[in-house]
């Protein structure tokens, strides 16, 4: 039998109402110890009802609360819970919560009352994350796409995948079983073609795993150039605070600095970098290291350039070495006499002048960030789910098993092999909705979740 447990689910610090929240078999023994009301024990209170009372440690009363009773197995964890509605401040919480504890709870651990639903069977392991991703969520977008994952519409997709694939096999695993009856042209193909549809979910749902990426930590935006041609002014410019360190002296950024700020809508990780030149020394050399790093994993390039010195072979080295990706050139300095003109050499389609001293021209430059991510240049997906790190790394190793056995099955491989290809397979894809999983893989999932949910 599980013990029960204890936690302030809201946030701490001053509020109109704080939550202390109790979970589990003994619940209703700790509220009746705790709760003094005309209306009776918590234990004799219907489920889903709320009363009006007291709590009280060792006859000293707390505060005045609310008391909610949700009883076993229709409350958040499917145990006995009861939420007790306190004032906001910190202190009075924590008292109510030392009650609890006192009178037979323990405190629990972050995110043990998910857990503990997810456990009991009340909703599977994306949705549990989906509740994470909805108390993190920073932009509209990706609120919605967790609330669509906590309505299941992620797991409906996986477990209809998992499905599939797991009646493919056991057609597979029919004929291995008799191995006398001839496997028939026809059925080869379905087997086939059901796999080859597999393969497509699969790739369909890996494919939204860069939005999910980008929905949790932004869009990567790195910000590369010269020495001093202002990078780390246009990078505190654009955040609205003094983030990243600004002298006169060029080399002043040397390893990557990094923050996420929303533009008109799109959450962007912008990073800072160590300006391009020659390095001198193995600080430097090091910093340009990370500067080549950061503009690896970016999505779009910030290519300062300073408007009151000439260009230099540095700049057009630079630009490219960004390849393929999208660039904007960013004339900075504009506040100066200037030397530096458009540069049909640099292919500055996309440009813009600013001074990131005085501020001109960043809402041009905030305006065409948003347009290109807008474009479709940088990607979003269609469908209304966006996988996350962990599931992607199933669904990739998924996706190779499946590889391997649909080509195993079309050249007459034997089926004993394809089998076990599918069934590895299907073991990665259940490990997504947490249908088969490991402790180490819930701790490493519910460790990253604020106490009290
Ligand atoms: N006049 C003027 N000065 C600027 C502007 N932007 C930056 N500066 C100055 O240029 C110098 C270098 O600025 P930083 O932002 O440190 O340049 P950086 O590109 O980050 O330099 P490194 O980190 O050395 O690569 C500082 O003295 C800034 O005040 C601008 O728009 N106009
Ligand atoms: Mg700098």
């Amino acid at each position: 039998m599980e013990d029960t447990i204890a936690a302030i689910s809201t946030s701490l610090g001053a509020g109109g109402i704080a939550i202390v929240r109790v979970s589990g078999p003994n619940a209703l023994n700790v509220a009746d110890a705790a709760f003094c009301s005309c209306h009776g024990k918590p234990s004799q209170f219907p489920t889903h009802s709320i009363r009006y009372g007291r709590i009280a440690q060792n006859g000293e009363i707390l505060d005045q609360v609310m008391l909610a009773v949700f009883r076993a197995p229709h409350s958040y964890t499917t145990e006995d819970t009861v939420e007790i509605n306190c004032h906001g401040g910190a202190l009075t919480a924590q008292r109510i919560l030392s009650c609890c504890l006192q009178y037979g709870a323990r405190l629990a651990e972050p995110g043990e009352f998910t857990k503990r639903a997810f456990l009991n069977g009340r909703i599977d392991l994306t949705q549990a994350e989906a509740v994470m991703d909805l108390i993190s969520a920073r932009t509209q977008r990706a609120q919605v796409f967790a609330a669509h994952a906590l309505e299941g519409h992620l797991f409906r997709r996986v477990e209809a995948l998992r499905e599939k694939v797991a009646n493919i096999l056991a057609h597979i695993e029919a004929y291995i079983d008799f191995p006398e009856e001839d496997i028939q042209p026809a059925t080869r193909q379905k087997l086939g073609t059901d796999l080859g549809e597999s393969v497509s979910l699969l790739r369909e749902l890996l494919s939204t795993a860069r939005e999910g990426r980008i929905l949790r930590d932004g869009i990567p935006v790195a910000i590369v150039g010269r020495p001093n041609v202002g990078k780390s002014s246009l990078m505190n410019a654009l955040l609205g605070r003094d983030r990243s360190i600004v002298t006169p002296v060029p080399g002043t950024t040397r390893d990557s600095v990094e923050d996420t700020v929303t533009i008109n809508g799109f959450p962007i990780r912008l990073t800072d970098t160590a300006g391009y030149r020659k390095a001198r020394g193995a600080v430097e050399s090091e910093g340009i290291k990370r500067m080549f790093n950061v503009l690896a994993q970016a999505d779009v390039v910030l290519h300062v350039l300073d408007t009151s010195r000439l260009l230099s072979p540095l700049d057009l080295e630079l630009t490219r070495l960004c390849g393929s990706k999208e660039i904007i050139h960013v004339y900075n300095k504009t506040d100066l006499p200037g030397k530096l003109k458009p540069q049909t050499a640099l292919n500055d389609i996309h440009r813009v002048y600013v001074s990131a001293l005085s501020g001109i021209g960043l809402e041009s430059l905030r305006t065409l960030i948003r347009k290109i991510i807008s474009s479709g240049a940088v990607g979003f997906t269609d469908l209304d789910v966006a996988i996350n790190e962990r599931h992607a790394y199933e669904l990739s190793q998924a996706l190779v098993l499946l590889i391997n056995a649909e080509e195993g099955q079309s050249i007459g491989k034997d089926l004993a092999l394809v089998s076990q290809h599918l069934r590895l397979g299907l073991d990665a894809i259940a490990r997504v909705t947490g249908k088969t999983v490991d402790e180490d893989i819930l701790d490493r999932i519910f460790n990253t979740f604020c106490i009290g949910k």
